[in-house]
This record gives structure tokens, sequence and C-alpha cells, in this order.
């Protein structure tokens, strides 16, 4: 009986994981450009670290319609009425935002918060209209129910998902929306327990209703051909490849494609509610770092409209060097962090994608590497305007469960969602597939797969890894198995920092089994901001500047096949794994700027460099 019990929880289990693998590729892209309500704003909220909203006394799922659940309206109907849970306004949260920067109390908090809210809708033009609710982002997991009704579930604290909203559920007036979010820790959950960044819950990006047509333009891929290996893209008769996919398949549709600024208009079959694009530009501007020129793409069918900005350029691993638009670029990056350290909260604004981005472009930068997980719309989008290239990682962070099918799904899902939302950003170049991931045959076969995956959804970009490096005595060597099928081999490294002083670099001999562009994804050191001490005092900022002036040094005698840099980090960041109370107090400090937001040392020593490969380029 016990194997039967087990065959069938399997089955459960496989229903339960194909559910939402089929459910993440609703996504509704390009929200900016739809009909939409706004639901940021505040919120009342119910702290319930016990889950009780969730689970009865004996720890069972509530009904739906258990006046006990905390989805359902508290509404006490006299003074004799028992009520044992109620949202007022004297407790509420800005949505967006994280939850811990906004009560004292909600600081070091991991669990379940309820959000609630009420809005009207005028239903009267709706006709045959479809309503979605969309999220940009809430970690880790939500549970989204309206008018007592659930809508769905969806896991993954940093990417985009919608629910629909049926319309027998909406109502004209108090509609009844109330949001659970969880951000507890689990083993089995991407990324696991054990990370380097601070896990801030709550609805963390911005929240709309989606008016759409019955079939609309769900998603769409509109990007330039690879040109022969090696050679730039013509910028006349230049090919674009692609897809448009309707919401669903109806007989007879066509989808067309215009972009006003080149008088370019076509139209194209659409079969199973899929049209396949392949069609030649007259003549284009390509976008590059220096002139990340958009071009305002329409795209129609039947019933639906939606208005796209797109630069068009091609990025591959040709040899051992990274070429754009068939030209070699230097990788100058730096890492970010999704986080405004002055106010220690998440970024998730236009503005806070500004300063972030604004720091990056400070120190001269080309390019950042988006870490750990995939950030805001805001930044991708931003970064497409100020021509920074961008790697953009999936939160497969060190030791997740790599022999748990459950949890390979869980790292896909966030995979096909972050490509899903963001894969006509002529800035990212890069999708990464996680960070030190210890080797073994069973994480390679697991990261091979996300590879793979990443490939089959975006034949256009290139994809990797960021791996470690095999330290030894005299030598290092970069042999991780993973790098023989990523495109650029990335490793982090932090000579100077974790092993010995920065004077070993000096050195320090290189060896690298694959014949691939090789990246440095991350390296750096912590300094307090204005601690000032000699250059041989960990923690002060001249440390900080002696371990960048070696690195640079070093870097500059790597083999002809390194093609840039993203050292760690743009900013200090939040990290409960920091705990030297003098140098440190939660914070991992290895920024190149302070958590007040001050220029240590090291920057220049960076920006120096970086001004440095930016003239050789011209
Ligand atoms: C790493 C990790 C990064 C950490 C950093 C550090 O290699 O990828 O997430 O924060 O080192 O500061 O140790």
């Amino acid at each position: 009986l016990k194997v039967f019990e087990k065959v069938i929880l399997g089955c459960f289990l496989l229903l339960a994981i194909s559910g939402r693998t089929l459910a993440q590729s609703d996504l509704i892209t390009n929200i900016p450009a739809r009909e939409t309500i706004s639901l940021n704003g505040k919120w009342q909220y119910i702290v319930d670290p016990y889950e009780t909203g969730y689970y009865d006394y004996r720890y069972k799922e509530r009904r739906e319609n258990d006046g006990e659940a905390y989805w359902n309206n508290p509404v006490q109907k006299d003074k004799t009425d028992r009520k044992e849970h109620a949202y007022t306004d004297e407790y509420t949260l800005e949505v967006p935002g994280d939850w811990n920067s906004q009560d004292p109390k909600f600081l070091y908090y991991e669990g379940s918060v309820w959000y609630k809210r009420t809005f009207d809708f005028d239903k009267s033009d709706l006709n045959s209209k479809r309503v979605f609710l969309h999220f940009g982002g809430a970690n880790y997991q939500t549970d989204v129910y309206l008018n007592g009704k659930k809508l769905g579930m969806h896991k993954g604290g940093f990417t985009s998902f919608n629910f629909e909203v049926p319309a027998s559920v909406l109502k004209e007036k108090d509609n009844f929306l109330v949001v659970r979010v969880d951000n507890k820790r689990a083993k089995d959950e991407v990324p696991t327990v054990n990370t380097d960044w601070w896990n801030y819950g709550g609805v963390t990006r911005d929240v709309n209703l989606v008016v759409v047509p019955d079939n609309f333009i769900q998603n769409y891929f509109v990007q330039l051909k690879r040109p022969a290996p090696g050679t730039a893209p013509k910028t006349k008769n230049t090919e674009v490849q692609g897809w448009v996919k309707l919401s669903k398949a109806a007989a007879g549709e066509t989808v067309t494609i215009e972009i006003p600024e080149l008088k370019y208009k076509k139209s194209f079959p659409v079969t199973n509610g899929t049209a396949d694009l392949n069609f030649k530009l007259p003549k284009v501007q390509l976008w590059s770092t220096d002139t990340p020129k958009l071009y305002n793409v329409v795209i129609s069918s039947k019933s639906d409209r939606v208005e796209e900005k797109i630069g068009f350029r091609t990025i591959e691993a040709h040899g051992k060097q990274v070429l754009l638009n068939g030209q070699p670029v230097f990788l100058r990056g730096i890492s970010v962090h999704e986080e405004i350290p002055q106010e220690i909260r998440r970024a998730h604004s236009k503005k806070d994608a500004a300063q972030l981005l604004g720091w990056a472009k400070e120190l001269n930068a080309n390019m950042v590497r988006l870490a750990h997980y995939p950030h805001n719309e805001h930044t991708t989008r931003l970064a497409d305007s100020l021509g920074i290239l961008v790697w953009s990682e999936i939160p497969v962070y060190w030791t997740i469960d790599f022999g748990n099918q459950e949890v390979f799904e869980k790292a896909k899902k966030q995979l096909d969602e972050m490509i899903a939302r963001d894969q006509n950003r002529a800035s990212i170049i890069i999708w990464s597939v996680g960070n030190e991931t210890p080797v073994s045959p069973v994480r390679t076969e697991f990261m091979r797969n996300l590879i793979e995956e990443a490939k089959e959804q975006d034949p256009t970009r290139l994809i990797s890894a960021a791996l470690e490096v095999h330290y030894n005595e005299g030598k290092n060597t970069i042999d991780d198995p993973l790098g023989q099928y990523t495109d650029l081999v990335s490793v982090n490294e932090y000579l100077g920092w974790y092993g010995g002083l920065p004077n070993t670099n000096r050195t320090a001999v290189w060896e690298t089994k694959y014949d691939k562009p090789l990246f440095f994804s991350e390296t750096g050191a912590g300094a307090l901001g204005g601690f000032h001490a000699d250059s041989l005092t960990r923690f002060s900022e001249e440390f900080q500047e002696w371990y960048y002036k070696e690195q640079v040094a070093m870097m500059k005698r790597m083999p002809d096949n390194y093609v840039g840099l993203s050292p760690w980090i743009i900013a200090d960041f939040r990290s409960p794994k920091r705990n030297n109370q003098v140098y440190q107090e939660g914070w991992n400090r290895k920024g190149l700027i302070s958590s007040d937001g001050k220029k240590k040392k090291a920057f220049w020593v960076l920006k120096s460099y970086y001004d440095e490969m930016d003239e050789v380029k011209s």
C-alpha cells in the first residue's frame, strides 16, 4: 500500500509541476504599453507567522468559504459576531516595496503576510475583453484571492506573473483582493536557504490590472538573426527573426509588424496562435553602447495592438572574443544587487534604476551584471535606452538541491519567465543560469539542461554561469566541466581577499581548459566607507584600493581570451551573513560605494582602468 501511495503522490506532484510549467507561458509582456489600472499604493495587511489565515487549528488547509480564512472579508455582522482577524488602516504597507524596510518589526521577518485592498471596476465597457492581475514580482510564494476565490499561486521572488480575473468573479464595487506573500526560505526552493543577500519579503514590484481583448498579443520575439559567425550584421536588408504569440488560436488571423521610422510594414500568417517572423529591414541603425538606437515597433493583430521599443543588434562569442554587431567588445562591467543601500530597501522604481545604472555610468562601465536574480523591468528598459549591456541571472545560487527534479522545474520556470519578460531588450546580451554551483555530475547535468532550455527559448543571446576557480599552489585553473556548455566562460575570483593578500596576485598563474572568451564575473574586497588605515589593514578603504590596483595589474596580464570583468560590487548591500560588528554589522562591504552612497577609494582605481580600456577601443 505504501508503494501505491507513493505512486499516487508522485503523480500528483508531477501534475502540480507540469501545471505550473504550463501556467507560466501565459505571461503577458510589455505591461507599460497595455491598458492598465495600477493597484500600487497602500494595502492593509496582517502578519501571520503561524499561517492561521491559511490552516485551521488541525493544520488543514482552510476551505474557500471558511470565514476564518484571511482571504475572506471579515465583516462583523453584529456585536455578537466573533471575528478573529481584521484588516484596518492602522496596518498598511506600501506596494511596491519590501516589508522589511517599512516597519522595524519586519526587519528580520520571514513568513506570511496577507495584503488586502479593495477596488472598483467599471464592467460596462468590458464587452468581450479579458482582465488579468499582473505582478512585476513578489518574494517568494504568492497566493492570490479575489472576492474569496483563489486566482492562483506563484513561486519565485524575482519574475513577473499574472492570473486571469474571470468576469464572473469581478464586481463593479468593492472588489476584495487579498494577496498572501510568504518569504520563508526552504531547501527545495530556488534560491535555497543559504544566500549572501537579504531575503526582502513582500510585493516588491508593481501590481496592475491589465485589460486586453479576448484574443490578445501575449508575447513576441523580434530580434536580428545571427549573421554568419564573426561577421557584422548588414545595415541594409538586415534579417530579423522571431515570432508573435496570440493568446488564442483562431482561423484566418494575421499579425502585422510596422516600424514607422523605417517605413516598414508587413503581415504574417498565424498558425496555431503563433506567427513566425522572418523578414528583412531595408536599412537599420544598429543598437550599440555608443548609440543605443531604439525603434518604435508596432505589433498588431485583428483585435490588438502593442507598441514596443526595440534595439537591433547582434551578440556572439566568436573564437576568443565577444562580438557586438560583429566588433570585439571589452566588457567594462560591474555587479549590482537590486537594493538602494542608503534607504536599506529593495529597488523597485524608475528612479531607483536611474540611481543604480547612473552609478555604473559614473564608473564608465558599459555593462552590468544583475546579480543574482532578474531585476525589475524598469532597470532592463533603462539599460536599453542608456546603452548599458546586461547580464541577467536566475537565483540558482550555491548549493541548491540539484538532485531534485522538482527543484529543476522551479529553476527552469524562473529561467523561462526571465526570458519571456525581457527577450526583446537589446541591452541583455547574456542569460546566466546560476552562480558558484558546486562541481558534481548531478549539478552539471542540471545546469546543462538549463543551458539547453535557455538556448531553445532564445537562440540569439549568450548563455553563461558564474563558475569557481580551482585554486592550486602557484596555479589557478579554470576547469569546471560546466565551462564546456557555456558560450562565455565566466569565473568569480577573490585572490587577495579570500586567499592571501593582494600582492600574491603578482605571481598568480592562470590556466584555462577552454578556448573560449573568458570573463571575470566577480572580484572584490570589503572596506568600511570612511575607515582609513594603511593598506595592510583589512576593511580599510586603503586595503580595498590596494586590492583593486593589484587586480587591475593582474587583469592586464591575462591571456588574449580575456574579454572583461564585472567586479563585486557597485555598492554595499545587506547580508545576514556578515557579522563583524565593527566593520560589517549585517552589510557585505565589498561595495565601491558605501552604504551611505559615498564613493570609496577603490571606485577611482576601477574607473581609471575603465577609462583606459575605453580609450584603447576608440
Ligand atoms: C561570491 C558570491 C556573492 C558574494 C560574494 C562575497 O562569490 O557570488 O554572492 O556576495 O562572493 O562577497 O563573498
